[in-house]
């Protein structure tokens, strides 16, 4: 597409990264290969020895496919480097051995998905690599843990389970002053909402197994920012593994042409459900960036332009009553996995974030009765109904 940079994002969800086909296809091609063929022993020569073309699809950029993927998201998230991997988790991985090794420091935000939790706790100090998890919401306390040796801060805003927001500028800054990298998982935002590295992050992760996909029948992950470190992400993808299927590319590559109007229609049925459950009786708490009593309302107001789609709650009477509410939902499904079309609900103490141990999550407010929604796309008054039909079975049958 010409001139991109100055297309708005619909635009470029719509334009950015096609249009590179042969033989004219209107939609991109599914190149489902897996190795490509060289004209001759010199060209080939050439590919494996850092020149330019596809090679062998473990190999980034792997296909056309994914590179249409690559730079389309690349568009969208305005950073200048991107890769496509199998998982959210895996572009994670990818990352970590990209930028850390032995005698390391790694700081993260201590409200995580329960699988970066348990990748960052439990697999990097077997690497020799220091690992201590912070209060982010707080900067103060981010420079407070910073260490001589810490090369990467990491964090997730809002984050899941309970969409803490953390100061993705200010962060940026402490982190770079100590000459350490941030990384920002901007999964519950996607870029339509925040984006990360025009506030001063280095590096975004985001699954695509949720809002870029965005219908909850793929997975994927991506990391997009500067070009070295994603050049040294290279490696680690290639001796790893952790490949985009190329099918999945092309998925993503078709939800991100919708993520604009997804992404309105998620948030603007979250802010109602968020609203009515705040004023509802057998409601607790409500934990939603767009509500004025979320702790960092004001934080998310300055650096995301919408709330998301992503909302958790406590119901009185804890984790039975929120049980009984889940067992009663009938519209939404009791699921892990978030970022579709659909609503889905589950309970973060037993199911995402089970690896914590108890007391770990209660002191960052993921307590035994907390429910989190994703909130689908369906009619708001449809959903609105659901919960309210559901919360008037916790007391009784
Ligand atoms: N980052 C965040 C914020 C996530 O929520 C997840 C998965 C990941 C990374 C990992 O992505 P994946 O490898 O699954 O593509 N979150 C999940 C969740 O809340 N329920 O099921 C998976």
């Amino acid at each position: 597409m010409e001139s991109e940079k100055e297309k708005g994002f619909a635009t470029r969800c719509v334009h950015a990264g096609e249009g590179h086909n042969p033989f004219g296809a209107h939609a991109t091609p599914i190149y489902q290969t897996s190795t490509f063929v060289f004209d001759s022993a010199e060209q080939a020569a050439a590919a494996f020895s850092g020149g330019p073309g596809y090679r062998y699809v473990r190999s980034p950029p792997g296909t056309p496919t994914h590179a249409a993927f690559v730079e389309k998201i690349c568009s969208l998230e305005g950073g200048p480097a991107g890769l496509s991997f199998s998982s959210g988790m895996a572009a994670e991985a990818a990352l970590v051995f990209a930028t850390l090794q032995k005698g390391d420091h790694l700081l993260t935000a201590d409200v995580i998905y329960g699988g970066t939790y348990g990748l960052f706790s439990s697999l990097l100090p077997k690497f020799g690599i220091e690992v201590s998890f912070v209060d982010t919401t707080d900067p103060e306390k981010v420079e407070g843990g910073l260490q001589e040796n810490t090369r990467l801060v990491f964090l997730e805003s809002p984050a899941n389970p309970t969409v803490a927001v953390s100061d993705i500028g200010e962060i940026s800054q402490i982190a770079h002053e100590a000459g350490a990298r941030l990384a920002v998982d901007n999964t519950f935002a996607t870029p339509y909402f925040q984006r990360p590295l025009a506030l001063g992050a280095d590096v975004v992760v985001e699954s695509c197994t949720k809002y870029i996909g965005g219908h909850g029948d793929l997975l994927g992950g991506v990391a997009v920012g500067e070009k070295e470190l994603i050049s040294a992400m290279k490696r680690p993808a290639l001796l790893a593994g952790g490949t985009m299927g190329t099918h999945e590319a092309w998925l993503c590559l078709r939800g991100l042409k919708t993520l604009h109007l997804r992404m309105e229609r998620h948030a603007e049925n979250a802010l109602r459900l968020a609203r009515f459950l705040e004023a509802h009786p057998a409601v607790e708490k409500v934990n939603y960036p767009g509500l004025c009593s979320h702790p960092q309302h004001a934080v998310a107001k300055k650096q995301m332009s919408g709330w998301g789609g992503m909302l958790s709650f406590e119901v009185l009477g804890g984790v039975e009553a929120g049980r009984r509410l889940m067992n009663h939902l009938k519209l939404a499904s009791l699921a892990v996995s978030l970022g579709c079309v659909d609503t889905l609900v589950e309970h973060p103490a037993s199911m995402t974030h089970a690896v914590m141990p108890k007391e770990v999550r209660e002191k960052m407010g993921i307590t035994d009765g907390l429910v989190r929604v994703s909130v689908g796309i369906e009619d708001g008054e449809d959903i609105l109904a659901d919960f309210a039909q559901g919360l008037d079975k916790i007391g009784g049958n």
